[in-house]
């Protein structure tokens, strides 16, 4: 009986999966998390980003996510029963693009982990910078356009890179951080993403960039899977020493740090495989590991996805092209104001989430001509940087026909956000995978299916990325020991859609949305100052409905 651990460090917690192969027998047998706000109150995070003045910005503690990942082995090896020296491997997924950043001194300091001490008292002489830029940060428009301007425009870096220059890619952040702080970059001997530092602290060494998570950087070649010299030179001096190295993602880094080993009993055979960015982990947790469909994961961001064999790059420089796990590519646009909007307007309206899906079921589909664009924070799709949330088609309404009707249209308004960004895609969309936390609510799921008129299917697990990250430790451990799998072969029995949890499209509320797209896309250009006012395309649709 082997055991397989995946962990997913994201915005707001930490979690653990382990999945037990015996045989032809598999199945999960832990999933655990700990939330950061709560079990860490001494960062003083709010949803996993440290105290801000400024809404652009947005920082989280690498001490942080060390003391998570030291507290949750903790309490794997003293609370889950489960035995930890029959794990084999352990893999990861990470949020993409946040950045941590280590002295010279973090090369022996990672081989020289003193068991006896806490994780984060360990870490913190090796940094050489006290917190991380996240995905949420957006304060650096100024080194996007210089980063662009110094490429030769944003089609070259999208050819290059897979992306455009974005706010929170790590290219851009980077080049912040070397402009207002050249101290700090001078002592800045190494830059981890979120995924390969925590990799590099399971390993004892500092651990590769796999391409799906390398591909958020804004400096690697999708093409050749290794930095692009040309993005390093226009991004900081003398970048490419101070990056990990490109490495596929079933790379096995090594065998677990001693560390590991005296503190919570692993075997130091237990093989650590590199870490990849929670997306592309997502991919694996749904089983997307051939070309053809999608999946929409509603979590702290709203992502949808999908895996394709070569590259192809929006034209309109909205989405991304990142690597998948399994070698091929795959295609994906992020929403910043996901579960965090969908909370605003429950809070607003003092509703728990039961009364939320009340809200959904006493309204119908296309609310009247109700849109919320929910900007809470500063937007990625499409751009918006002046956050707040926009209202258009409310007039008239009150009371509790206001909040139903704030509801509903924060739903739509994503589920539309959704369709009308990832067209360039061009996937088949007639079946949806829906993942992430928010995917256990049938009612929000209701609206995606109307909306994309796709049928959408639900998981047993609804963290596939931490899934995913144990299911990659489990091929880079079968390939490792030179008896590979297919990727079908390791995703069966765990990420397969459950049958029963199909919703299928509704005609009428289908073709209602198909009214409303035009609408929402008017909404949309009106808001970000691109278009004229939408009110008379509210009041054609309205009159349809009569
Ligand atoms: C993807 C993105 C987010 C983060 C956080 O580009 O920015 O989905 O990975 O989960």
């Amino acid at each position: 009986m082997s055991y397989y651990l995946g962990f997913d460090s994201s915005t707001q917690s930490l979690t653990a999966i382990v999945i037990e192969v015996t045989g032809d027998q598999r199945r999960v047998v832990l999933d655990h998390s700990l939330r950061f706000d709560e079990t860490f109150p001494h960062y003083e995070t709010s949803n996993g980003v440290l105290p801000r003045e400024n809404r652009l910005v947005a920082h989280s503690s690498p001490l942080l996510w060390a003391e998570a990942l030291d507290t949750l082995m903790g309490w794997l090896a003293r609370d889950s029963g489960l035995d930890l020296s029959r794990v084999e491997a352990i893999a990861g997924s990470g949020q993409q693009h946040g950045s941590v950043y280590l002295n010279a001194d973090a090369t022996a300091g990672f081989a020289a982990l003193n068991p006896d001490r806490e994780l984060q008292a360990e870490v913190a002489p090796l940094l050489s910078r006290a917190t991380a830029p996240i995905w949420m940060d957006s304060s650096t428009t100024e080194q996007c356009k210089e980063i662009t301007d110094a490429i030769g425009g944003w089609e070259v870096l999208s050819r290059l890179t897979g992306s455009r220059a974005f706010e929170r890619f790590t290219g851009p952040q980077i080049r912040k951080f070397y402009q207002v702080d050249p101290e700090g970059y001078a002592r800045t001997d190494r830059i981890h993403l979120v995924s390969s530092y925590l990799a590099s602290l399971l390993a004892g060494c500092h651990a590769p960039i796999d391409p799906g998570d390398g591909a958020g950087m804004n400096l690697m070649d999708l093409g050749k899977c290794d930095w692009a010299p040309a993005a390093l030179a226009a991004t900081a001096p003398e970048l490419e020493r101070r990056l990990p190295k490109v490495a596929p993602s079933s790379s096995v880094i090594g065998t677990i740090s001693p560390y590991w080993v005296e503190r919570y009993g692993f075997s130091p055979t237990t093989a650590v495989v590199a870490w990849s960015g929670d997306n592309p982990c997502s991919l694996i947790g749904v089983g997307l590991v051939k070309p053809g469909r999608v999946a929409i994961s509603l979590g702290t961001s709203d992502t949808l996805f999908g895996v394709s064999s070569d590259v192809h790059v929006d034209p309109t420089g909205v989405g991304h092209v990142f690597g998948s796990p399994t070698g091929d590519y795959m295609s994906l646009i992020c929403f910043k104001n996901g579960s965090l909007a969908r909370d605003a307007v429950r809070r607003e309206l003092e509703l728990d989430w039961e009364g939320f899906s009340a809200a959904l079921q006493r309204t119908v589909p296309g609310n009247g001509g109700a849109i919320l664009l929910p900007w809470f924070e500063p937007e990625i799709t499409p751009p918006v940087h002046q956050p707040g949330a926009r209202r258009y088609g409310f007039e008239g309404l009150e009371g509790r026909a206001f909040g139903d009707a704030s509801v509903r249209a924060v739903v739509e308004a994503q589920m539309l956000a959704t369709w009308s960004h990832s067209q360039w895609i061009g996937a088949n969309v007639d079946r949806i995978y829906a993942t992430g936390g928010a995917s256990r609510n049938r009612d929000i799921l209701r609206v995606m299916a109307d909306v994309h008129d796709a049928e959408v299917f639900q998981f047993e697990v609804g963290n596939s990325a931490g899934l995913g990250a144990a299911l990659r430790a489990f091929h880079a451990a079968r390939e490792a020991s030179r008896a590979p799998l297919d990727w079908d072969e390791v995703i069966c029995c765990f990420a397969e859609p459950v049958r029963e949890s199909r919703l299928t499209p509704d005609p009428v509320a289908v073709a209602r949305y198909a009214e409303l797209k035009r609408v929402y896309r008017a909404c949309e250009d009106h808001a970000r100052g691109l278009g004229d006012d939408p009110t008379p395309l509210i009041e054609e649709f309205r009159s349809r409905r009569s």
